[in-house]
Order: structure tokens, then C-alpha cells, then sequence
């Protein structure tokens, strides 16, 4: 075991604690019928905790950890400082990418061997720790060759690179007992029209998608593929555009019933949409698979990828998860970095900790809201008028039947309240 962060003990719930430790997240309490733990799932993002140097557009790396070298003894002290920090949060899961665990080879060979040999420490420590893999992905956009995509770049040697990097990433997943594969598009989108074949990009996007499928079944992989929308940035028009879009696109290739998706909170505010929006989309539509909880500057336009601090938002998420039956295969993966300012070991357990606490505060206010029940009442109460026989028959009225029973019946429909303070006074009881 290695001693990155010094004297800092396992978390324990404490909810008199002052210091470092679970002031809500209790992992055995039991909300709605089911442990706390089980319900959210919590994931370790290794690539914002370990990989992330701390730049941003006007400056470098700020953080100054041992292990970013590009070497693999640099990626081997990484592995063991990321499971000492599982354990000290004791989390359930990790989510990570390739290019997040090993050193670029100078060939794909030397990048594959570098993978697989950090795969094999990771099946190593899992065999006697508690965190699983809620996800494992490619990273598709770091490297220069991606500049102009990965399955839709307009170079087949790239599409081609992706497909293998892809697989081998997929073949890891299942090997660490993975519960899904997630595929967020990266660079899967333009800039311009002018050098773009939009159409062509869209078919090799989706096709794309298929051979995914298809190899899962073949190697039997059991967890589920996510697909992780996004609107725009790194690219100025990405593919995946929001949770609609994306069921338009996996509609077109037949996919709907193979795919779901993993919504971000972030990706979702820069779509114009509420997170919560996204997540009842999904359920709605049928694909709802798991999440990736941040939160973004509402000034910057940007993905910060910031640790959740916001209760209500967060309890209206998991409103909408818990009402589509909770997770299944998905979790909460937390797609969130430090600010480039907290330099310090400390910084990275605290962020963990807050953002589980208010996480748990999200998922107990939401239980309460539903057992309460006010909110599904009330909705219930405004959509009443279709329970009628006459209203379900219009449903599969024609036009004109419809138009002769307004006449006929003399309808004066009168507006009705929407009633949109009173629920959200309800909810803030709550929050
Ligand atoms: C980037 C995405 C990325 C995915 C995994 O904006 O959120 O981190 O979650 O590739
Ligand atoms: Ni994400
Ligand atoms: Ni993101």
C-alpha cells in the first residue's frame, strides 16, 4: 500500500464529525426499502482524481503527483495510490478510460501491452477490495490522431484504430467484471461544413455502434452499453446532441432496445435541458442506464465538471431516477475534477466525501418526496380529465370525430392553474 495521502483514516458516517468523515451518507441505512450504498451506487472517476494535471487554457499542470511521468512505474503508483483512496472512501466503484491508466506506446502493440498489464494489476487488487468496475470506456479524443473524430474521422486507418482500441477496451471491462461499457462520442461531431460529409459521418457513427453490440454479444459481456450524450465542446456540432437526439440515431440503426445512455449533469445544462429533464427522457423513452454526477458553472458555457454542492438539483435527479425504479446495471459516477487551486491530497477525499453527502441529502429528500407523495398526486390530479372513457376513446379517434363531438357537446374548456409554486414549495419541505 502506498502512503499518497498520509495519515488520513477510512471515512466513517459521523454526522457529529468535524473533520473529515460522512455527515449524511450512511451506506446501511435503508431508503425506500433498500440500503443507501445499493441505491446510489457511487464510482470513482479515474481520470479527473488521477490523470487530470490541473490546466486549464492559460496555464499547465498544477499538480504535482509522483505519478505523472508517462512512465509505467508512474502508472503502477497510480493504480496503487487510486485503490488506497477506494478504501479509504470505501467506494464501490471506479470508471476509467485507457488513456487514463497507461503510457502512450510508441505502436498500438506497446499502448495494448501497457493496457493489458495495468488490467492485470486491477484484477489483482479487485480480488481483495471491495470496489468493482461500474464502467470501463476508450478514450477517443486525447490523442492528435482523433483531432477529427474516431468512428466518423474521414481517415479509415483511425476509424479502424478506434474499432481495436474499443474492443481491447471492451475485452478489459468484461475480464474486470464490468457492469456496462459506456461510449461517449469525444470528438464525434465538426466544425465546419465546409470540409464535412455530414451524413456519411452519421452512418459510420452508427454502424460503428452496431459492431459494439455485436462483439459484446459475442465475448458474452452481461453489462450494458451507455451512450454519454453531449451537446457541443470539444467539437462545435457533436452527434450525440442530448438524450433525444441520441435515441434518434440508435432508432435509425435499431439499436434502441441494445443501448442506453449515461447522462451527464453537465453535458445536460449545456444542452439548454435540466439534468433531471435528461433523466426523465430516458427513463420516458425507455433507455435510462446511469449517470455521471457534476455540476457546471451556469456562467462559464463550459464542461467544469465541478463536484455536486447542490442539494435540490441533486435531490430532483434522483426524484426522477428513483420513479423509474433506480439504477439497474448504472450508477453515480462522479465525472468531476478538484479546481486547479486544490493542490493538496486532502483536497481529493474532501471533494469525494462532500459530493457523496450531498448525494445521499439528494437521495433521502427524494425518497421523502415520494413517500409523501403531494407531488405525484397533484400530477395525477391535473392529468385526471383522460381517465374518462370518452377522453381514452379520442385517442384513437380520427380528426373529424374528434371536431363534431366540440361541436356536438358545446365544449368551454377553461384554463387551469399549473400550480408550479405550490409544488415547488412542496419540494423545498424537503430540501
Ligand atoms: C467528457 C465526458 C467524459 C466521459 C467519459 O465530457 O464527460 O468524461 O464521461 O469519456
Ligand atoms: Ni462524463
Ligand atoms: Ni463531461
Amino acid at each position: 500500500m502506498t502512503q499518497f495521502f498520509g495519515d488520513i483514516a477510512p471515512l466513517n458516517y459521523d454526522p457529529q464529525s468535524d473533520g473529515l468523515a460522512f455527515r449524511h451518507y450512511n451506506p446501511d441505512a435503508m431508503v425506500a426499502g433498500k440500503r443507501m450504498e445499493d441505491h446510489l451506487r457511487f464510482a470513482v472517476a479515474y481520470w479527473h482524481s488521477f490523470a487530470w494535471p490541473g490546466g486549464d487554457p492559460f496555464g499547465g499542470q498544477t499538480f504535482a503527483r509522483p505519478w505523472m511521468d508517462d512512465t509505467m512505474a508512474g502508472a503502477r503508483l497510480k493504480a496503487d495510490v487510486a485503490f488506497e483512496m477506494f478504501e479509504l472512501l470505501n467506494a464501490p466503484y471506479f470508471c476509467f478510460h485507457d488513456a487514463d491508466i497507461r503510457p502512450e506506446g510508441a505502436s498500438f502493440a506497446e499502448s495494448r501491452r501497457n493496457f493489458e498489464e495495468i488490467i492485470d494489476i486491477f484484477e489483482a487488487k479487485m480480488a481483495t477490495s471491495k470496489t468493482r468496475l461500474l464502467w470501463g470506456t476508450a478514450n477517443l479524443f486525447s490523442n492528435r490522431r482523433f483531432m477529427s473524430g474516431a468512428a466518423t474521422n474521414p481517415d479509415p486507418d483511425i476509424y479502424a484504430w478506434s474499432a481495436a482500441t474499443v474492443k481491447l477496451c471492451l475485452d478489459a471491462t468484461h475480464r474486470l467484471g464490468g457492469e456496462n461499457y459506456v461510449l461517449w462520442g469525444g470528438r464525434e461531431g465538426y466544425e465546419t461544413l465546409l470540409n464535412t460529409d455530414l451524413s456519411q459521418e452519421l452512418d459510420h457513427m452508427g454502424r460503428f455502434l452496431a459492431k459494439v453490440v455485436d462483439y459484446k454479444h459475442k465475448i458474452g459481456f452481461k453489462g450494458a452499453i451507455l451512450v454519454e450524450p453531449k451537446p457541443q465542446e470539444p467539437t462545435k456540432h457533436q452527434y450525440d446532441y442530448d438524450v433525444a437526439t441520441v435515441y434518434g440515431n440508435l432508432k435509425r440503426f435499431g439499436l434502441e432496445g441494445e443501448v442506453q445512455m449515461n447522462i451527464e449533469q453537465g453535458h445536460a445544462i449545456l444542452a439548454g435541458h435540466s439534468f433531471e429533464h435528461e433523466i426523465a427522457m430516458a427513463a420516458s423513452l425507455g433507455i435510462f442506464g446511469s449517470i455521471d454526477m457534476n455540476r457546471n458553472d451556469y456562467q462559464s458555457g463550459w464542461d467544469t465538471d465541478q463536484f455536486p454542492n447542490n442539494v435540490p438539483e441533486v435531490a430532483l435527479a434522483y426524484y426522477e431516477i428513483l420513479k423509474a425504479g433506480g439504477f439497474t446495471t448504472g450508477g453515480t459516477n462522479f465525472d468531476a475534477k478538484l479546481r486547479r487551486q486544490s493542490l493538496d491530497p486532502v483536497d481529493l477525499i474532501a471533494a469525494h466525501a462532500g459530493a457523496m453527502d450531498v448525494c445521499a441529502r439528494g437521495l433521502k429528500a427524494a425518497a421523502a418526496m415520494l413517500e409523501d407523495g403531494s407531488l405525484e398526486a397533484a400530477r395525477a390530479e391535473r392529468y385526471a380529465g383522460w381517465q374518462t372513457p370518452a377522453a381514452k376513446a379520442m385517442l384513437d379517434a380520427d380528426l373529424a370525430t374528434i371536431a363534431a363531438r366540440v361541436e356536438a357537446e358545446g365544449l368551454d374548456p377553461q384554463p387551469v392553474s399549473g400550480r408550479q409554486e405550490i409544488l415547488e414549495n412542496i419540494v423545498n419541505r424537503f430540501v
